[in-house]
C-alpha cells in the first residue's frame, strides 16, 4: 500500500483537506514526509493547467492517485440527484470533464458528495444512478474508473453505508465504477469497519484515512492496525488517502500521518 494526502487550492471550501495551498509548496512537504502521492480536489478541471502539473508531479515525484469532485457539489451546486434536470446534466457534464483530465494521470475520479443531499427517495436514488452509469460508461471508454463513497448521514443521505453503495454499484452496472472506503465515514456508519472491508472485498479501489474524529491516523481511536491488516487480507493494494483536518496545524497534521502509517505499513 502508499500513501497520499488529498490537497486542494487556497479556495476550496471543504475542511477535511490538511493543505490548501499552492501546489509547489505542498508537494514540496509531501516529498520531504515520504509520501507517493497527492490526491487533489479539484472544483473544475478547467481550472487546472495539466502540463504545468505533470511537471510539477515529476518534480516532487509524486502520483495523482485520485481526484476529488465533492468541490462541484459544495460550491456550485452540481448533483447527480437534483430534482432540475439542468443541475443532473451539469453535474454529469463536470464529470466528464474530470474524466477526460485523469486519463491522462492514470487518477481515479471519486463520486462522492456530487451525488447531492436529495432525500432518499426511489426516484431520487434513480436520477442518481442514471448519472453514475452515464459517467460510468464514458469513463469505461476512457479507461478510467470512478470511485463511489459511501459519506456519512450528516453529509448525505443515501450511499451511507457499504451496503447502500454496493447496492447501488450494481444498480448502475458498470464495471468501470468500485468504491472508495472512507474510515472516518465507516466508523459513524458501520457496525464493524472491518466487516465492512470484507463485505466490499475487491470493489475497494481507494481508501481514505482519517482517525474517529477527522484528525490524523493516530490522533483518535479508530483501530488502524487492524483496518491495516484487513486491507492486506483482502488483497488491497491502492493508496491510503489522508483526508484529515489541518490540525494541530497542517505542517504536523501531514508529518504525524505519513509517520503514523508508515510505522504500521512497515511491520507485519
Ligand atoms: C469526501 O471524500 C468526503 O469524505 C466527504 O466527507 C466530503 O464532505
Ligand atoms: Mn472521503
Amino acid at each position: 500500500m502508499k500513501i497520499s494526502m488529498a490537497v486542494s487550492t487556497p479556495d476550496a471550501e471543504f475542511s477535511a483537506l490538511a493543505l490548501k495551498g499552492d501546489y509547489p509548496d505542498i508537494f514540496d512537504l509531501l516529498q520531504r514526509c515520504g509520501y507517493d502521492g497527492a490526491e487533489l480536489a479539484v472544483r473544475d478541471p478547467d481550472a487546472v493547467e495539466p502540463d504545468e502539473l505533470e511537471t510539477l508531479l515529476k518534480q516532487y515525484e509524486l502520483t495523482l492517485p485520485a481526484i476529488g469532485t465533492g468541490r462541484a457539489f459544495g460550491e456550485d451546486g452540481l448533483s447527480f440527484s437534483s430534482p432540475d434536470e439542468k443541475i443532473r446534466r451539469a453535474a454529469v457534464e463536470r464529470i466528464l470533464k474530470h474524466i477526460d483530465f485523469a486519463r491522462r494521470f492514470d487518477s481515479l475520479i471519486i463520486i462522492g458528495l456530487i451525488v447531492g443531499r436529495s432525500e432518499r427517495t426511489e426516484v431520487n436514488e434513480a436520477r442518481a444512478a442514471a448519472c453514475l452509469a452515464e459517467c460510468a460508461r464514458y469513463a469505461a471508454q476512457q479507461n478510467v474508473r470512478l470511485a463511489v463513497e459511501p459519506i456519512n448521514r450528516y453529509e448525505t443521505n443515501f450511499i451511507i453505508t457499504v451496503d447502500d453503495c454496493l447496492s447501488f454499484l450494481d444498480r448502475a452496472g458498470e464495471e468501470s465504477c468500485g468504491l472508495l472506503f472512507d474510515t472516518f465515514h465507516a466508523n459513524i456508519e458501520e457496525a464493524s469497519i472491518t466487516d465492512s472491508i470484507r463485505a466490499a472485498g475487491d470493489r475497494i479501489v481507494h481508501v481514505h484515512v482519517a482517525d474517529s474524529n477527522r484528525h490524523y491516523p493516530g490522533a483518535g481511536h479508530t483501530d488502524f492496525r487492524a483496518i491495516i491488516d484487513t486491507l492486506r487480507d483482502i488483497g488491497y493494494d491502492g493508496y491510503l488517502s489522508a483526508e484529515i483536518l489541518p490540525l494541530p496545524d497542517p505542517e504536523t497534521a501531514v508529518e504525524n500521518n505519513a509517520a503514523f502509517l508508515k510505522a504500521i505499513l512497515d511491520t507485519g
